[in-house]
């Protein structure tokens, strides 16, 4: 057994989009728990230290921009290899080549919006998730 918590946010496409409700839908339908979640206007700075792996990348700045842009939710998952598990149903990074039945493949789209506009982020290791969830959860 490995019981982990991850971080899960509806970023700010996701909230406007009114997908919050599908997604926690899946979430659960997956067997997961939600153990703690909360509406965050974040700031720079919280966002900065989340995307610190990215700084200097050329998406960075626009990343940041989109995730300012609006309300997110973080959500606190709990479950046996809910890191792994909940990458897999978000899919792969770019929408438009995410696998159909993933969060992103289903629900992402890609008329002209660039590929930071992914509806979900999800911790992508156990250090990550630890990190992450102080920022988020502090
Ligand atoms: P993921 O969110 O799948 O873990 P990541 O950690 O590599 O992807 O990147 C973080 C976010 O940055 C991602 O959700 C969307 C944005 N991003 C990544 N690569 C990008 C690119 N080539 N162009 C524009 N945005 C990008
Ligand atoms: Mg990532």
């Amino acid at each position: 057994m490995s019981v982990e918590a991850t971080l899960i946010l509806v970023k700010p496409d996701g909230v406007a989009r009114g997908l919050t409700g599908e997604i926690l839908r899946r979430i659960e339908a997956k067997g997961y728990t939600l153990a703690d979640i909360r509406f965050v206007n974040a700031d720079r700075e919280l966002l900065a230290q989340h995307y610190a792996e990215h700084e200097g990348k050329p998406f960075y700045e626009p990343l940041l921009e989109f995730m300012l842009s609006g309300p997110i939710v973080a959500i606190k998952a709990e479950g046996e290899r809910v890191i792994e598990g909940f990458r897999s149903l978000a899919g792969a990074t770019d929408p438009t080549t995410a696998a159909p039945g993933t969060i992103r493949g289903d629900l992402g789209r890609d008329w002209g919006l660039k590929v930071q506009q992914n509806l979900v982020h999800g911790s992508d290791s156990t250090l990550s998730a630890e990190r992450e969830l102080g920022l988020w959860f502090a």
